[in-house]
């Protein structure tokens, strides 16, 4: 008998892979955590029945999430991980050897012991000692945050359950004030292909564009994320500029040990498809890149 694991997209688009044993399953305090072993990519970590890591691309969303902030930030000495339980974020973060402090903020203490578990290659920064691991709400440990970030990275779940609150207007307003002069702030949003969530996207665009002095939105190619192509939420505080003429460094030195980023993959991935720019219209700085 085949074992399949489905996850809805829309209720007319299901997206599945077929399963040859499940490995992990536990109702944390937070939500459901499944990891199950697909021929096509690996091993899968599910939350709530989402995907939300896979041992085959879950190189694109790590590497998109942190190397095109820190690559706009050679002065960093600071980040923030809030989410990324997994541990991918912090691995990539950790291959800066100017990075002094990397704090990450994860809400659910299961999502990191399955991943020490069952996904070692991907949680191998949580060795680092430059990391402090906490077991706590992101929200909260930002509100109360007294030293400033040069970078901050929501690497969060879905606007549903527990991530939900990390969408929120006064969340983004509390990172705002948790970084330095000049810094950054990403987040992952949705797809902006699908309309289920061109409301969420737009709505989170507002907040952040609301709240920074400037937003700019870049995409990446996941495929095992509802439609395949996914965006990132870039904030600027200060006068940070994604394609300034200090965006660099530091990933240089180990640029080759890299799967998905490049300096073509970042300017690559401000460029947007026109539906993008008009579902953002009046909200994104993209327009302003010199990206000719
Ligand atoms: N629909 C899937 C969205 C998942 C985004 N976060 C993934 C976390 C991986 N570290």
């Amino acid at each position: 008998m085949e074992l399949w694991y489905t996850e809805e997209h829309s209720p007319n688009c299901r997206f599945s892979l077929r399963v040859t044993r499940q490995l992990h399953s536990e109702k944390t305090p937070f939500q459901q955590l499944d990891i199950v072993a697909t021929p096509e990519y690996g091993r899968v970590m599910l939350l709530d029945g989402l995907v939300m890591t896979t041992d085959r691309d879950e190189f694109v969303y790590h590497e998109l999430i942190t190397h095109v902030p820190l690559a706009c930030l050679p002065e960093a000495r600071r980040v923030l991980i809030i989410g990324g339980g997994d541990g991918g974020t912090a691995r990539e973060a950790c291959r800066y050897p100017r990075l002094e402090t990397i704090d990450m903020v994860e809400i659910d203490g299961a999502v990191i012991e399955a991943a020490r578990a069952w996904f070692p290659d991907i949680c191998a920064g949580f060795a680092d000692p430059r990391l402090n691991l906490t077991v706590g709400d992101g929200m909260e440990y930002v509100r109360k945050v007294a030293a400033p970030y040069d970078a901050i990275i929501v690497d969060s779940t879905d606007p549903v359950g527990p991530g939900e609150h990390l969408f929120n207007e006064a969340f983004y307003r509390d990172c705002y004030a948790a970084l330095g002069e000049q810094g950054v702030l990403v987040s992952q949003g949705p797809t902006p292909i699908q309309p289920e969530f061109a409301g969420l996207l737009r709505e989170q665009a507002e907040f952040i564009a609301r709240t920074f002095d400037r937003l700019y939105l870049y995409l990446g190619h996941i495929p095992t994320y509802p439609t395949g192509t996914w965006c990132f939420l870039f904030a600027a505080k200060g006068g940070i500029e994604p394609l300034g003429s200090r965006t660099d460094a530091g990933w240089r030195t180990f640029g080759e040990r890299l799967r998905y980023y490049n300096p073509g993959v970042h300017r690559g991935a401000f460029g947007l498809p026109n539906y993008v720019r008009r579902q953002l219209d009046g909200l994104i700085a993209n327009d302003r890149l010199d990206i000719a």
